[in-house]
């Protein structure tokens, strides 16, 4: 089972994930394990203080290490007792690598992660220095704390588990599934058969599985081709298009000039 433990200040933000949806069933299944510790509780001075003002002034307050340096060690501990050898310290942080699929792959493969989520202007550099074996960002923007981003990362890395995703899993084995492949996924339709006078494309009602399976890559592709060509260029450098998927983009852009 995986385990993943997070140093936060609002342990039950990450509610969001373990009690909704296909995360948080898995988390009943027992296929993952999520505790939370709170630098509050590590703190020894009357006020329990966890911040302090930055060294050098300026605005704001900065998380003070020692509160980190004993929640840390209690994750570390839970998950050493939990059997788990490898795992990472994660700092989410605008420093870090951006998060994408090949991060999400690579966490996923360990037996367990921790994640340090900061808040006001961050963390004690020296604890980020001593205890930190990897910085990810959710992206170029300010978050008011880790914690969002971790609940993202957290929520992509469970739902590879194997079982979280039940029959979508199978689904996944599919040669044709779009994501797979780093591709953008097809559009998706459903009842009813019209909907406000639009109906739903032809050949997804045809019964016909093979066809279905080419106008859905069809779609992949060309969806990929026009809002997100670096993906790809992405593809076909690892070799992941086949003749025929050239042949509908090269159909596409012919059509296109
Ligand atoms: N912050 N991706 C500052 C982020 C962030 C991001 C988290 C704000 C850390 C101290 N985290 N705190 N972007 O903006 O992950």
């Amino acid at each position: 089972m995986k385990q993943f433990d997070v140093v936060t200040l609002f342990p039950t933000m990450f509610d969001a994930v373990t009690a909704w949806g296909v995360t948080g069933r898995a988390r009943e299944l027992r296929l993952y394990d999520l505790v939370g510790w709170n630098p509050r509780e590590f703190a020894v001075n009357a006020y329990r203080s966890i911040d302090d003002r930055p060294y050098g002034g300026g605005p704001g307050m900065v998380m003070t290490p020692d509160p980190l340096a004993k929640s840390l060690r209690a994750a570390r501990q839970r998950q050493v007792s939990c059997g788990v050898r490898d795992t990472r310290v994660v700092y989410l942080s605008p420093q870090g690598r951006t998060l994408d699929h090949s991060i999400v792959e690579e966490l996923a493969a360990l037996e367990g992660m921790i994640f340090l989520c900061g808040r006001y202007e961050g963390v004690d550099q020296r604890f980020i220095d001593a205890h930190v074996d990897e910085q990810v960002s959710l992206g170029d923007f300010v978050l008011s704390g880790g914690e969002i981003a971790a609940m993202a990362l957290l929520d992509a890395v469970a739902r590879l588990q194997p079982g979280v995703l039940g029959d979508a899993a199978s689904h996944q084995q599919d040669s044709f599934n779009a994501a797979l492949d780093g591709l953008l996924d097809c559009p998706h339709y459903t009842r009813p058969e019209s909907w406000q006078g639009v109906g739903v494309p032809e050949v997804l009602l045809s019964g016909h599985h093979g066809r279905v399976a080419r106008w859905r890559r069809e779609q992949s592709l060309l969806l990929t081709q026009r809002l997100r060509p670096d993906l790809i260029a992405r593809a076909r450098a690892a070799g992941r298009l086949s003749r025929q998927d050239e042949d509908c983009l090269a159909g596409a852009s012919s059509e296109a000039a």
